[in-house]
C-alpha cells in the first residue's frame, strides 16, 4: 500500500529542459508508488512553459522527452492518465474564470514570479504573473485531492487552495480544496555550485545541476566539483554548511536515510570520499531510469498513442467539471 489511498492525485512538470536530480527526488520519483491505490493524473505542463521564451522545435522534443521519463520511472498509462496540457482546452477556459477570482496583490507575493522576473527582465509577460492561476486551474479542473510537489511549489498550491475556497464560498461546493504532498527529504535539492539556490533545469551553469539522463562519468565529475566548505566534518547544518548539508540531503533521499543516519555513515570521512559516495549513489539510482528512457524516447508512435489516450481520458473529466463551473457562474453549460 502507498502512503495515500483512494484519492485523486494530480501533478505536472514543465517540459522546459531535461529534468534534474531535483525534479526527480522532489517530484517524479514519488509518482509511481501512488498509482496503484489512487486515481492519478500526471500532466506535461507545456502551456506553463511559454511564460519563458521557448524554441518551438525544442519544445516539441522536450514534450516527448518528458513523457518518456514519466514512462521510464514506471508510470503506467493503463493505471495513470498521462497527458499534455494543451490538448485539453478546458485548462485555458477554467484559467480565465479563475483569473477573475484572483487578486493582483496575492499574485505579486509569489516568490517564483519575483525570481523569474529578475532572471528574465527583458520578458516580464502577463503569463509569468498569472502562472499560478493556470496551475490552480490544472489542479481544480480534476477535483484533485492531493498534489505531490517539491517545496518551491508550496506557495502556488496554497494559492490554489485559496482560490478554490473563495469560489466555493460564492457558488457553493464546486471544487475540492487540494492538499500538498511534500516529502521530508529531497523536497528542496540545492545547486551543487551555489547551494543557497535551488537546483533548476533552466540554470545556465551546467555544473549546478545533475540531469536524470547524464552518464555516470559526468555525474561523478560534477559531484567531485561540488562546493563544500573549509571544515572537514560531514555534519548536517544547512545554515552554516549549505554545500555539505545539500549533499547529505541528496544521499539521504536516494538511500532513504535520515540526516542523523547519513551523519553516522560518513563520520570521520574525508570530503573527497564523501562526495564520491554521494555521486555513486546517485549514478546507481539514475542508471536504470536512463536506460529505459533511451529505449523509449525514439518510439514516437508509442508516445503519440499514450498522449492521445491520456488526453481523451483527461478531457472527459475536465468537460464535466467545467460544465459545472459554467452553470454556477451563469454561463450556458454547453
Ligand atoms: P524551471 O527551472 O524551468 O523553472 P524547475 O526545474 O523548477 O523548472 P518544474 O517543472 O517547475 O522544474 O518542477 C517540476 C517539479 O519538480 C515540481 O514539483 C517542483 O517542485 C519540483 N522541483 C523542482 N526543482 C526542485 C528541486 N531543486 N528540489 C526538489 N524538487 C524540485
Ligand atoms: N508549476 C509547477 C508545474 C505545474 C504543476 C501544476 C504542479 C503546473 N501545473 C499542477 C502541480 C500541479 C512547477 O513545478 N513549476
Amino acid at each position: 500500500m502507498s502512503e495515500i489511498s483512494n484519492k485523486r492525485i494530480y501533478s505536472a512538470i514543465q517540459p522546459t529542459g531535461m529534468l534534474t536530480l531535483g525534479n526527480y527526488l522532489g517530484a517524479l520519483r514519488r509518482f509511481p508508488a501512488l498509482q496503484d491505490d489512487n486515481d492519478c493524473l500526471f500532466c506535461i505542463a507545456n502551456m506553463h512553459s511559454l511564460t519563458v521564451r521557448q524554441d518551438p522545435e525544442q519544445l516539441r522534443e522536450r514534450i516527448y522527452s518528458l513523457l518518456s521519463l514519466y514512462l521510464a520511472v514506471g508510470l503506467d498509462p493503463e493505471k495513470s492518465i498521462l497527458y499534455l496540457q494543451s490538448q485539453v482546452h478546458e485548462h485555458a477556459e477554467l484559467s480565465w474564470i479563475l483569473n477573475c477570482y484572483t487578486y493582483l496583490g496575492e499574485l505579486s507575493r509569489m516568490t517564483q514570479f519575483k525570481d523569474k522576473s529578475s532572471r528574465h527582465a527583458d520578458n516580464i509577460n502577463a503569463g509569468l504573473f498569472t502562472y499560478p492561476v493556470l496551475m490552480a486551474a490544472d489542479i481544480l479542473l480534476y477535483r484533485s485531492d492531493v498534489v505531490p510537489i517539491g517545496d518551491d511549489q508550496k506557495q502556488h498550491l496554497e494559492m490554489a487552495r485559496d482560490i478554490a475556497e473563495r469560489f466555493n464560498k460564492v457558488y457553493g461546493d464546486t471544487f475540492v480544496v487540494p492538499q500538498p504532498f511534500i516529502s521530508r527529504q529531497g523536497a528542496r535539492i540545492m545547486s551543487l555550485q551555489e547551494p543557497d539556490k535551488k537546483m533548476s533545469k533552466s540554470d545556465t551553469n551546467v555544473n549546478n545541476f545533475i540531469l536524470i539522463t547524464e552518464p555516470r562519468e559526468v555525474i561523478m565529475k560534477k559531484f567531485k566539483k561540488a562546493v563544500t566548505d573549509s571544515e572537514a566534518e560531514v555534519r548536517f547544518d544547512p545554515e552554516h554548511k549549505p554545500g555539505v548539508s545539500n549533499l547529505m540531503n541528496i544521499y539521504g533521499a536516494v538511500k532513504e536515510l535520515s540526516s542523523e543516519e547519513v551523519e553516522n555513515v560518513f563520520r570521520g570521512a574525508r570530503y573527497g570520499d564523501f562526495k564520491m559516495a554521494v555521486g555513486e549513489a546517485v549514478a546507481d539510482a539514475l542508471e536504470p531510469v536512463r536506460e529505459r528512457y533511451e529505449a523509449l524516447v525514439s518510439d514516437r508512435a508509442l508516445l503519440d498513442k499514450v498522449l492521445k489516450t491520456g488526453s481523451e481520458k483527461a478531457s472527459e473529466i475536465a468537460r464535466g467539471v467545467l460544465a459545472d463551473v459554467y452553470g454556477k457562474v451563469g454561463f450556458p453549460r454547453g
